[in-house]
């Protein structure tokens, strides 16, 4: 098998952000420029020689090329073993969950989540470690301080072999093994929820819609929902992976996810509504002409999660990421179990996850996950919240409604400004983060601010500090504002602007959203000049 050592230099740019390096697909379709990115993974985590990684992706345009490459890449770095999803296709979670069942060195994931797919569109590398999760930032950082000195890269000449195919083939010393993508992460489900209850539910006419949105999850909810618990057939619908999902885009929210929201307010809705994104990681839930906010359904889960047999007298803490509402907070301290608060980015729970100090975690953004992986999972969500149906009894709205009354409502929303200048957003933010120090006694739009600073956040296991985490606003009445820049655009900046308002148990947990946050909105322009910076008076997204 010849291999080749071809010269390249350091390309600007390669530094991962939120999750994995996230650029415009023309940009990795660019010669060389995904190869320099996987040679600097193998480079940053001591090499490739005798490892064996798991390999697969969302299946957007140029999953199975990408793929290809990594094969000749590894196979020439020595690698001993590659487990690929047939087709090169594995949601995000069924990776983690290989990389931990098979016991490998990590894995390539190919996904940029949930932007949009296609020639035109976003693709992304993510790099996961051997537990399973995102590579944590002293591995990013040694990846992107390679990118920067990097001169070869070692590569296959012949093309890789066929991974449309369940079984083995070899590339050198290199064993590929092509594997059936939903097998393992579908028992891993059956271990742990009590599938007789959800499987009696939908005997019972229960009715599910999963929008897969032309993504990833579509084979893993069709054959779990429907095949193995007997939900009516057609309850998945976008069910076939579609390299440009369709033409939309899977973003699994009240504005993306149109067409569900058009199917749970119909007359004849069904009892439950949820979605999924690009590579499977993120959920969205509904009931009847209800959205169920991320940061609600987190507080939801934790307080009845032990009804599922996993989690039963087993949750041991609790983490959200800070822009998060803080509902599930409240839940935390009745149960009286620890709750965590992390900065954005699912690689920040791993820590706690492998320390068994959170068992559940939640981020606002649409992710919901547990210690049975190292990933958010949006159809373990799904299933979760099945599961408590099951069991519970009650509609989804009812369960939510008498939660409000028992622990009050966060009401909460998140405004986002896409594609704004980065020196616009980025002079936005150091103007605000001048004024924190004086901000708290201050009243804004009615309200007293009782804290204002830049979240940092010192790990409790391994004490790295991680600083300029987001700006947050806190009020006397409970309510809060929060800003910062996404990591996981690939054109401009974003800002992210997350509004929370608290009303206690007693108060009307039945306000229009937008009106309830009213204040907190006001708030927000008169401390940060977001029509000044942004020239835009209105958010492009507003979930
Ligand atoms: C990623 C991260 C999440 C984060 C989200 C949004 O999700 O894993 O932790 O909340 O991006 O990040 P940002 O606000 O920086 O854009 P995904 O689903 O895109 O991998």
């Amino acid at each position: 098998m010849p291999f080749k050592t071809v010269q390249t230099t350091p390309i600007d740019g390669q530094k991962p952000g939120t999750s994995g390096l996230r650029k415009k697909t023309a940009q990795f379709r660019v010669p060389g420029y995904l190869e320099n990115f996987v040679q600097c993974i193998f480079d940053g985590t001591g090499g490739a020689a005798g490892k064996t990684y798991v390999v697969g992706g969302d299946g957007r345009f140029f999953n199975a090329e990408a793929i290809g490459i990594i094969i000749r890449m590894a196979a020439a770095n020595g690698a001993a073993r590659l487990i690929i999803g047939q087709n090169g296709i594995l949601s995000t979670p069924a990776a983690s969950n290989l990389i931990r069942k098979y016991k490998t060195d990590g894995g390539i994931i190919l996904s940029a989540s949930h932007n949009p797919g296609g020639e035109n569109g976003d693709f992304g590398v993510k790099f996961n470690a051997s537990n399973g999760g995102p590579a944590p930032e002293k591995i990013t950082d040694a990846i992107y301080l390679k990118t920067t000195e990097i001169t070869d890269y070692k590569i296959a000449e012949e093309d890789a072999g066929d991974i449309g195919t369940i079984g083995s083939f070899t590339m050198g010393d290199c064993r590929i093994d092509v594997i059936d993508p939903v097998d393992d992460y579908e028992t891993l489900m059956q271990d742990l929820f009590d599938f007789e209850a959800i499987r009696t539910l939908f005997q019972n006419g229960f009715r599910i819609c999963f929008d897969a949105m032309h993504a990833v999850t579509g084979p893993y909810a069709t054959r779990i929902l429907e095949d193995a618990l007997g939900a009516p057939k057609g309850s998945v619908i976008n069910a076939v992976p579609s390299p440009d999902f369709g033409g939309g885009h899977p973003d699994p929210n009240p504005v993306w996810a149109s067409e569900l929201v058009a199917i749970m307010s119909g007359t004849d809705a069904p009892d439950f509504g949820a979605a999924s994104d690009g590579d499977g990681d993120r959920n969205m839930i509904m009931g009847k002409n209800a959205f169920v906010s991320p940061s609600d359904s987190l507080a939801l889960l934790t307080a009845y999660a032990h009804l599922a047999p996993a989690y039963a007298g087993k949750v041991a803490g609790v983490a959200r990421s800070m822009p998060t509402s803080q509902a599930v907070d409240l839940v935390a301290e009745r149960l009286r179990i620890p709750c965590f608060e992390t900065p954005t980015g699912w690689k920040f729970f791993g820590n706690l996850l492998d320390a068994g100090m959170a068992t559940l975690c939640g981020e606002e953004s649409a992710g919901t996950g547990s210690s049975h992986i190292r990933e958010k999972d949006g159809l373990w969500a799904v299933l979760l919240w099945l599961n408590i149906l099951a069991r519970d009894g009650r509609d989804i709205v009812q369960l939510r409604a008498d939660h409000w009354r028992s622990f009050g409502r966060n009401y909460y929303s998140r405004h986002d400004y896409e594609e704004i200048p980065t020196e616009a957003a980025e002079a936005l933010v150091s103007a605000l983060r001048e004024k924190l120090a004086a901000l708290p006694g201050q009243s804004v739009a009615g309200m007293e601010i009782s804290a204002a600073d830049d979240f940092a956040y010192l790990d409790p296991i391994d004490q790295s500090l991680t600083e300029r985490q987001g700006i947050r606003v806190s009020f006397t009445d409970g309510s809060r504002l929060v800003m910062r820049l996404s990591g996981t655009g690939t054109q401009g900046a974003t800002l992210r602007v997350y509004l929370e308002r608290f009303v206690d148990h007693s108060g009307d947990h039945t306000q229009d959203l937008q009106a309830a946050l009213g204040p907190v909105i006001a708030a927000a322009e008169s401390l940060a000049d977001i029509t000044k910076h942004t020239g835009r008076s209105v958010a492009d997204v507003i979930t």
